[in-house]
Formats: structure tokens, sequence, C-alpha cells
């Protein structure tokens, strides 16, 4: 097949966008590296993962468990192996969270603990290049023999880690490992024509890092090899030959084929992202047309209001369209965390703000609440309703959540702009610093605002030289409804445009694919405001969602709000909202970390002592930010709440 390649884009810091000609590529994000966060939301929470979660990593990985010691005993080529098979990728994103975070907090020991590990990592690898501790000291006959086993998943961890690392410390040796790594599998697999599936995506998104990185087509061919694998029948090992499932790992169809979501759902994710990044440099229309489908099937049939994915325990990924039990569902925080990296590279190939929107859901609701408030405890699923006693844990045997939302949100910058060649897109509200190119100008941007708590955002932009171009500000699509499609709808409908004015001046503008798009030539000191209305909304879900039937969620802006039990005082599957109920919003500082409550009045169900009877109290309840949810606690917990006593139970 022909392909027009097209020139490559560099996201490196310090390094000028290209924006290819005739590219499908309609977005380039703005690395958090070029983004100073000083937002009220997000900054205390980048420090939290500086200081608590990137600590439990570190003790969990070096002291803990066995995960540094694999490297120490691989580097020797004997010892027992510990824990699990792909454990080594565990430490390749405690690397790659830790390299995003040092970038905003410095930490001296820290680096020079982390060197210490690079040491051994580098140490542990074959001359050949390849770098497994677990088939090291195994059976080093047996590698590449079983294709679930996750060896070019932890390639595509440490390739990620490699040039995370390089990039804040200019360090090359961990980088320099990954790209042996990446040519001993290029060597033994494409080159030879050796089919291989791999049985967990991820080295697909992270070779196209290294193509970005490095400029070196060898890794996007390798990538896009990758992605064309899937479908033939190809595969090998536990996945095909005794689960006999290869839909658990999106290989019953060609790639380009898929139309509709299946299996494992972080495997899935890591997967669309890298065929998302793939074609944004091939301009490879097939896997657009697939993954628009699958998208759909997605948001309009799987995804819970929270943005999770992945109904399932026993696929850890996608049930039946429209199954969607709460207690029960799984969730999975890498699973939210793979929904905001797929849907920014939708966002990126289409310039549509849709998918921003889903973006924003899995990031303020499914993803964060994978990290407790305190940041050394974490859920690896995320369900909507508990009876009490699902708690965050401080590890996992497989423990690859907390990892992965230490990374998520150290580099949270990733999200907020992006830029094209005559416009600024202005993707997430949080207080910033950056400054962009455009064409030759330098256009410094800042932002301020109390998002997620409030609706009010301001821009000021001061181009170097006075310069016309586009603004284009996301309208949220929750403004209008809950998330594309009709999965789920407000209960009053009513959609609220925002109020934008430039230098004080409310100004009409164009709405394109979401976005409000402000044209004009900007000059130094401009002030943008937008104010976007907020209101408490309730949510309905649709019909066929028969675990919702009469029941209601409660949001306000991209927060979805749970009600909390309480020991001795509430259950949270007691709590009524009929429709006539009347909502009263405040911020509460001194309150799992300063968050908006809702208060409302509900008629609670409560039984007599000798059980024989059922009546309603009226109570004041306190609906909080499901994200915040088991921070006081072991408590209960609802998200869709009922809207009649018939209804009352913690549902599943
Ligand atoms: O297999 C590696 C990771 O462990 C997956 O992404 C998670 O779902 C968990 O199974
Ligand atoms: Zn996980």
């Amino acid at each position: 097949m022909k392909k027009s390649w097209i020139a490559a884009i560099m996201f490196l810091p310090g390094v000028t966008t290209v924006y290819a000609q005739n590219s499908l590529q309609k977005v380039y994000p703005v690395n958090f590296s070029e983004v100073s966060i000083t937002d009220p939301f997000w900054k205390p929470k980048m420090t939290t993962v500086a200081t608590a979660t990137l600590d439990a990593c570190v003790s969990y990985t070096q002291d803990k468990t066995g995960r540094i010691r694999n490297f120490e005993k691989a580097a020797q080529r004997s010892g027992k192996h510990e824990g699990i098979y792909y454990d080594d990728s565990d430490v390749y994103k405690a690397i790659e969270a830790i390299a995003y975070s040092l970038k905003n907090h410095p930490d001296a020991t820290l680096e020079k603990n982390t060197d210490g590990w690079i040491d051994k990592i580098a140490a542990a690898q074959l001359p050949d290049g390849y770098l497994n501790t677990y088939y090291v000291l195994t059976d080093i006959n047996n590698r590449w023999s079983d294709m679930e086993k996750h060896e070019d998943y932890c390639a595509g961890h440490l390739i990620e880690a490699g040039i995370a690392y390089y990039n804040t410390t200019g360090k090359d040796k961990l980088l320099n490992t990954a790209i042996r790594f990446a040519d001993h599998i290029d060597s033994v697999f494409r080159q030879q024509h050796k089919p291989w599936v791999s049985g967990h995506q991820e080295i697909e998104l992270a070779l196209m890092k290294l193509y970005h990185h490095t400029k070196n087509k060898k890794y996007l061919e390798l990538s896009d090899w990758f992605l064309a694998q899937r479908g033939h029948g190809y595969g090998k090992g536990v996945i095909w030959d005794q689960w006999k499932d290869p839909d658990y790992c999106q290989d019953g169809l060609p790639v380009k084929d898929q139309r509709k979501i299946t299996g494992h759902a972080v495997r899935a994710m890591y997967l669309y992202t890298g065929a998302a990044d793939v074609a944004a440099v091939t301009n490879d229309t097939g896997y657009i047309t697939a993954m628009d489908a699958i998208w759909q099937d997605v948001v309009f049939r799987h995804m819970y209001i929270t943005g999770g994915i992945g109904a399932q325990g026993k696929n850890e990924g996608f049930g039946q369209p429209y199954d969607l039990p709460n207690a029960s569902a799984y969730c999975e925080t890498c699973a939210s965390v793979g929904m905001v990296f797929w849907n920014q590279r939708m966002n990126m190939l289409s310039g549509d703000a849709k998918y921003v929107d889903v973006l924003e859901r899995s990031l303020y609701n499914g993803a964060l609440d994978g990290l407790s408030l305190s940041g050394d405890r974490f859920f690896y699923g995320n369900p909507l309703a508990s009876q009490g006693g699902y708690n965050r844990r401080e590890w996992f045997g497989t423990a690859c959540c907390p990892s992965n939302i230490a990374r998520l949100v150290s580099a949270v910058g990733n999200y907020i702009y992006g830029t094209s060649a005559d416009a600024i897109w202005v993707n997430l509200f949080a207080g910033s610093n950056t400054v962009l190119q455009l064409g030759k100008n330098k256009i410094t941007v800042a932002m301020e605002t109390a998002y997620p708590w409030k609706g009010d955002v301001k821009l000021m932009l001061s181009p170097a030289k006075k310069q016309a171009f586009e603004l284009r500000v996301r309208i949220p699509g929750w403004l209008s409804e809950p998330a594309p499609g009709d999965l789920y709808r407000y209960a009053e409908q009513q959609n609220s445009q925002p109020v934008i004015k430039v230098n004080g001046e409310p100004v009409q503008f164009d709405v394109d694919k979401g976005y409000a798009v402000l044209r004009r030539s900007w000059k130094k000191g401009d002030v943008v405001t937008m104010e976007l209305p907020m209101k408490v909304r309730r949510i309905l879900s649709n019909p066929k969602v028969k675990q919702n039937e009469n029941r209601v969620a409660v949001q306000y802006g991209p927060i979805v709000y749970c009600v909390e039990g309480e020991k001795d005082v509430l259950k949270a599957g007691a709590v009524i909202l009929p429709g006539s109920t009347s909502f009263e919003l405040s911020f509460e500082p001194s309150l799992l970390g300063g968050v908006n409550v809702i208060r409302f009045d509900a008629p609670v169900v409560t039984v007599s002592a000798d059980g024989l009877s059922v009546s309603t109290l009226t109570k004041k309840i306190t609906a909080i930010p499901y994200f915040t949810w088991n921070n006081r606690g072991p408590n209960d917990m609802q998200v869709w709440l009922p809207t009649s006593i018939q209804r009352v139970s913690v549902n599943d």
C-alpha cells in the first residue's frame, strides 16, 4: 500500500510545531512542559502526586515488592523472578510519572534514586537489545512465544519512560535502552515478516512518541505494522489458544474493519490511541472510519456517566450495549486514563470539541476517583454504587493504576491548549500560563478560573506582535447535554450558551464543532472572558439501561455527584430524589480539599425496629463530587438515586 509520509511534527519543548500540509491532523496539542499550571484545582493535586503518590509508587516498586530487585537479578542473569510477568511496566510507568512531576517539582533525591533504577534497568538489557526480567529470570528460550505475555507492552512503557525522562533531565540512558529494545523488536519481527499480535496494546502509541522524538520513520512504520497485524488469525498464546477470544484484545477483525467496541477496556483505549497517532501522520482514513464508529459505540452505548468504561470484571472490559451495572461496574482507573488519551487524539484529528467533552468527563470523574485526596490510596475499579465494603487501597498485585493516574495528573497540562496554523484552541479550563508559537509570532496566554467549581474563565492574550488569528474556545458540551448521543439526557432540557466578552464588550461568535470561534486581530493585553452558566442538573439514562430505570444522577458543571452514607446516620441507598427536588449549591473550602456540595431535602427510607413497616423521613442530604467519595472512611455510596420508594436499594 502506498503511503504518503507527512512532515514530522515535534512536540518537544522549544521546538516549533510544523503544521503538515494536507494533514488530517487539525489540532496540535501543546505539551504540558510548555504549560505552567497555576490552577487552584489542579495545582494542589499535582503537588499531592509529587509528594505522596510518587512516594507510594517508589516504596512499593523498590522496597515492598521485588520489581527493582528483578532488574538487579536480571543484570546478573540469575535469581528468582518476583511478582507477575508484566511488573517491569510498573517501574517504567513510575519513571514516566516521576519525569513529568520533576518538571514542576524538582527533587534531586528522587531524581538520583531514579537514576539508580535506570542503571539497573540498562544493566539488565541483553546484548541483542531484549529486555524483560520475567523471561530473563525464567527461561529466555521461551521469549516471544506467547503474544499475551506483555513483552511488547513493557517495551512500550519503557519507550514512554525513556522519552519522558530525557525530556525532563536531558539524560539519555533510559531512552537509549528503549531504542535498542525497539530496534530489537523491529529486527525480530517486522524486518523478518514474522507475525506478532500484541496481546496488550501499548507499543503502538509508544512507537509513535519515539517516531516524533527521533524523526526516524522506522518507528512509525513499526507502529503501523503492529496495527496491521491484528485481525488475521496470527495470534498465538493464552488469549487465542485457551480462551479462544481474539476480541478480548481487539484481534477479531483488522483494525480498519472494526466498528464495535470489544474486549478489554485498557487494551482498546491504548490501541485506538496508537491508531489515531498513526493516522495523524499517514493520513490513513481507514483507521479514522473505524474509530469514528467505535467511538460512537463506546460513548452512545457503553460509557458510564462518570466517563468510566469497561462494565465487567470478568474481561476487565466491555459487556453488552446498555448493560451498565453500578455496584459491580469495573471502570478501571487505567481505562479512564485511556479515555483521556484516545479522546485527545480524536479531537486532534477532527477539531471537534465533543471528544474533549468526553475527555473532561473521564478526567474529572472516572479517572480522578482512582486517587485518594491524600494521594497514597488508589481505586483499581471505580463503581458507581457501594454497600460500604469497597475502599481505596495502598497498592495492588497488578499495580497498573497508581502510576497511570500519577502520570496523568502530573501531565494534565497536555490537555489544555492546542494550536493549528492560524488558531489557538482552548480545550480545558485551568489556571495556567503558556507561550504559543503561531507562525513567526509568540503569543503569551494566561488563563484564570475557578473551574470546575465556577463557570467564569478569563483568558489574557499578549501576542509579541499584533496578529490576526482565531481563538477557538471550547463551549463545554455539558451546557446542553450530559454526553454526546442519547445514552444520557438532562431531566430538564435547557440549552444554555456562554456569554463571551472581549475587553469587556460582549461579542457575537460563530460556533464550529463545539468551539466558539473568535476572529480578530489580537494585540497585547487583550482579555477574553467567558461565563458558563452552571446549575445543578438532573440526569436520566436511556431506558435501555435497566439498572438506571427510575433513577436520576446529579451533575454540576462537569462534575458528577454522589450521596455518601454515614455510619449510623445515613444509608446512601435509602435516599430518594423525586423530580420536584430543589437544590442548594455551596462551596465548602474545608471539606474534601475544597469542593462544591449540593444540598437538598430528600425522603429517606426508614424501616421500623421490628422490620415490619417502611416509612420515609425528610432529611437534609449533602451530595459530594463522585471523585471525592471514600475519603472519609469506608462508607456506602450511590450515584444513581431512586426517584421513588419502589427503586430504593444500592442497585447493581
Ligand atoms: O495487563 C496489564 C494491566 O493490568 C492492564 O492494562 C490492566 O487492565 C490490568 O489487567
Ligand atoms: Zn489499571
